[in-house]
């Protein structure tokens, strides 16, 4: 099934926001294939956030990365990558749906508490950037009898 990496970032960390977001990853039916706890640097930055680079904002987004460790994650699931942006909300928090994580908790475009990968390419590459093979998980989730039905668990 798909994956998609998301990050806690330092403002969740540093809110006490972790243990909600990940519980409600739980309670979507996603399965955690990969979590830890990790600083990221300039090199690593530079690479995640490459479409950024020319961006004015850029220096800022680079700083507030790494203000604290972060908590990195690699959830599976059918269309997991669409299906967690939309439990994530849109960029700038105080646009975001009710509901979402930004909408329930971030004001800010910056401070906005969680990244998620936006398509199966970014979700490879932050894969490649932040995790070993043997960090990233195989097992047999007994919730995915549950989570689907025959025809979506083949
Ligand atoms: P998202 O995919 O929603 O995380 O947003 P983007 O990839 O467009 O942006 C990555 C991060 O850059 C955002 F989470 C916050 C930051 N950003 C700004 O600080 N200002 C901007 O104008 C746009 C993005």
């Amino acid at each position: 099934m798909e994956q998609s990496v998301v990050l806690v970032k330092p403002d969740g960390l540093q809110r006490g926001l972790i243990g909600e977001i990940i519980s409600r990853f739980e309670r979507k039916g996603l399965k955690l294939v990969a979590i830890k706890m990790v600083n990221l640097d300039d090199e690593v930055l530079d690479q995640w956030y490459g479409h950024h680079k020319e961006k004015p904002f850029f220096p800022k987004l680079k700083g507030f990365m790494m203000q604290t460790p972060i908590i990195a994650m690699v959830w599976e699931g059918l269309d997991s990558i669409d299906t967690i942006r939309k439990l994530v909300g849109v960029t700038k928090g105080r646009e975001a749906e009710g509901g979402s994580v930004r909408g329930d908790f971030a004001m800010s475009m910056s401070n906005n508490l969680i990244h998620a990968s936006d398509s199966p390419e970014s979700a490879s590459k932050e894969k490649g950037l932040l995790f070993t093979d043997e960090e990233v998980f195989e097992y047999v989730s007994a919730l995915d009898m549950l989570v689907y039905s025959e025809e979506e668990r083949e």
